[in-house]
């Protein structure tokens, strides 16, 4: 059995894990699947160099080879910033109003996704299984096709996959398209967005799509589309909960919060994530309920992220400003109601105030899946456990059907949703907890490797 290569973005050392938020949900997902499978780790070291020898930095960590290329300013700014981060991140999360379409930044990343092949080519060997992992690198598959590459490569979109009517506004969309269809498997996080793949695959490019079974044909290839929802690592996350640093973050919350409910909001700074929204609905709650400010205190803990690209200032600046608002208005000497902490924390930390939280508050406008949700779950109590409001726009929603389902745009919604959390007995709790926590707990992110390896392995024309 060959080895596993898999080729992102980003690449993150498993001692790096869990320190700082920016490094998202995928880097303790592909570090299990390494572990697994063997193989080499590939992409950017996230380090800024104009040096061109093509140096390719190799080191192991725990189990794991990790390749690294360092990048050019230039590449940085067109590839990272541009292209991927200003164009296809907001038109994946449907806010075309954000979408910047720069015929340079467009070419920066075709160019880095070139340079990734060419450093990447010679570590691959016959048998390996290549796992490409999402948009910053879509057209990578077809790059490596024309290098001659004939292992299995597979695909897997982080983010959701937007309607056709939106996706056709991209300048070129169509020979990105084809370049997915390069691969010989494309995951994605949950049905909704496979569907709108396959639209568009059947509409726009006249392929011919099975919808029972996800086999697209197209011009004498076959390829295989899937959902593949991404789980957490149960194991590792329940392993934390047992450490000092996740009793010790439980217990300072609940000692400075003493008899108020917490409820928690853990988020990467991104637009994407509806925390101005969110706020605007805990500021409804206050207005509707004024004798209930007592009884809550939020806490959102937001580590900023990609902060050279420009909507990100904005959507720190606006967050400061809504949630100064709410606590300038409602703060009394021994209240403040917002909790706002621009920084990350360890996973163990976040267990425990995940613990501590009675209320879980994910509501992303917009979301491929959303791991918070079920570290949230992950991390209660089975006997006491806390509610679950998550947004019916992130992929985990349909997986997590008993949570309290909100539109994240209605501040009215969220405020009920809060109400309801808030008051809601603990049969109800209980009840709605263990019809959501066998899932979390059997389709973890092991499973989930192991499906998409399994699926790959067997998969082509
Ligand atoms: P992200 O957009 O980064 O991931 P998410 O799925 O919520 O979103 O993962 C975030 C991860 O970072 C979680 O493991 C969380 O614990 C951690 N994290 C967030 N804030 C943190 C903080 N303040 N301190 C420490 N850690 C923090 C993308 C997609 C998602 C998809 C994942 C995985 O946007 O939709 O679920 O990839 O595929």
């Amino acid at each position: 059995m060959g080895r596993l290569v898999v080729i992102s973005n980003r690449v993150a050392v498993p001692k790096a894990r869990g320190v700082a938020g920016a490094q998202g949900g995928l880097a303790g997902a592909l570090n299990s699947a390494l572990k697994d499978y063997g193989g080499i780790w590939f992409g950017w070291s996230g380090q800024e160099s104009d040096d061109r020898t093509g140096n390719i930095n190799m080191q192991r960590h725990d189990g794991v080879t990790t390749a690294t290329i360092d990048l050019s300013t230039r590449d940085i700014d067109e590839y990272y910033n541009g292209y991927a981060n200003s164009t296809l991140w907001p038109l994946f999360h449907y806010r075309l109003d954000l979408t910047e379409y720069e015929r340079e930044t467009g070419k920066g990343y075709e160019r880095v996704n070139e340079r990734f092949a060419e450093s990447v080519t010679p570590l691959i060997e016959q048998d390996d299984l290549v796992w490409v992992h999402d948009y910053h690198l879509i057209p990578l598959g077809a790059r490596l096709r024309e290098r001659g590459l004939k292992n299995r490569i597979g695909f897997f979109l982080h983010i959701p996959w937007p309607p056709t009517r939106l996706f056709v506004s991209l300048p070129f969309h169509e020979r990105l398209v084809r370049t997915m269809l390069e691969y010989d498997l494309i995951g994605f996080q949950s049905d909704e967005w496979l569907e709108s793949f396959l639209h568009y695959c059947r509409k726009e490019l006249g392929a011919e799509v099975d919808d029972a079974t996800g086999v697209i044909s197209f011009e004498g290839r076959t390829v295989e589309a899937r959902a593949y929802p991404i789980g957490i690592d149960w194991e590792h996350f329940q392993k934390q909960g047992e450490s000092e640093d996740a009793k010790g973050a439980e217990q300072r919350l609940v000692s400075s919060t003493r008899n108020r409910c917490a409820m928690i909001g853990v988020d990467r700074l991104d637009y994407s994530k509806g925390l101005p929204e969110r706020i605007d609905g805990i500021g409804r709650f206050f207005d509707q309920y004024p004798d209930r400010v007592r009884d809550l205190v939020y806490i959102q803990v937001a580590p900023p992220s990609r902060e050279d690209v420009e909507s990100y200032q904005q959507i720190r600046a606006l967050l400061e400003q809504k949630t100064g608002q709410i606590n300038g208005a409602r703060s009394e000497v021994d209240l403040v109601p917002i909790r706002y902490v621009n920084r990350g924390y360890s996973h163990a930390e976040l267990y425990g105030f995940f613990r501590a939280s009675k209320i879980g508050l994910v509501t992303p406008l917009r979301d491929g899946m959303n791991l918070v949700a079920k570290e949230y779950l992950a991390a209660q109590d089975p006997k006491d456990p806390g509610v679950l409001i998550l947004s019916r726009f992130a992929g985990a929603a349909q997986q997590m059907s008993e949570a309290v389902l909100v539109n994240p745009h209605s501040p009215d919604d969220l405020s009920h949703a809060i109400k309801t959390a808030l008051d809601m007995p603990l049969e109800d709790r209980k009840h709605r907890y263990e019809a959501m926590v066998a899932t979390i707990r059997d389709d973890n992110v092991q499973a989930w490797t192991k499906q998409f390896c399994d699926d790959l392995r067997g998969s082509g024309d």
